[in-house]
């Protein structure tokens, strides 16, 4: 048995989390699931019937991850050794720009793909403010930073930067001098090539049936 169960959709976030299982050298095995119809079952793993979700055999038990940016932080915490982690002086950014990313960001490029508009009056209301404001943040940084945590690659650039290769990739996000800059360079990792090889062979097999 592998120490890791992987349940994912090829074409999904799941995507995310199977970079992060790449750059750890986690020992997995994957299950896929359909985007339509998920077996009944699947929802004592996750509640919320969605993809990624992360099974650790832990021993004589299991624990279940689900969320893609915690998932991917867990893999970097159980596989200490691959440099992943931030160090004392990388933590307030590495989790600064993981949270980011995962709350205010998202929410902003899905409001507006959505076209949910936020009135200006009431944008302090929202955890995004704007989209504007939302994507500038992180091109400020990413202008002045190469990576999430700072100079280096860590596990929240898996997180951080699917974030924004989607984003280019479907013009949800505008591109910029530091997106694109930043995301060729995450884009050259080995485990981002291999994860991504999996996705697209299982996509392309779907396709043909
Ligand atoms: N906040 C979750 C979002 C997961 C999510 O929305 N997954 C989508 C695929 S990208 C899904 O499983 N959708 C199917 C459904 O909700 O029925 C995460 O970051 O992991």
């Amino acid at each position: 048995m592998t120490e890791f169960t992987f349940y994912t959709v090829p074409m999904s976030r799941g995507q995310i989390s199977r970079w992060a299982l790449h750059e750890a050298g986690a020992d997995y095995e994957h299950r896929l699931l359909d985007w339509g119809s998920r077996p009944e079952s699947y929802k004592a793993i996750n509640p919320m019937n969605k993809v990624p979700a992360l099974v650790h055999h832990h021993g004589d038990h299991d624990h279940v991850v689900t969320e893609a940016a915690a998932i991917n932080h867990y893999l970097a915490e159980t596989h200490p050794d691959k440099g992943l982690l931030p160090d004392a002086h990388e933590m307030a950014a590495y989790f600064r720009w993981l949270f980011f990313a995962a709350g205010p960001l998202e929410q902003a490029v899905l409001a507006k793909a959505m076209g949910w508009e936020v009135p200006e009056e009431r944008s302090g209301m929202a955890g995004f403010g704007s989209f504007d404001l939302a994507v500038s943040a992180i091109d400020d940084w990413l202008k002045k930073n190469d990576f999430a945590a700072g100079s280096r690659f860590t596990m929240a650039d898996t997180y951080v930067g699917s974030q924004i290769d989607w984003g280019l990739q479907f013009s949800t996000i505008g591109e910029t001098p530091a997106f694109k800059a930043y995301v060729e360079r995450i884009r050259q990792r080995p485990a981002y090539g291999e994860a991504k090889a999996i996705d697209a062979k299982l996509i392309e097999e779907a396709s043909q049936e």
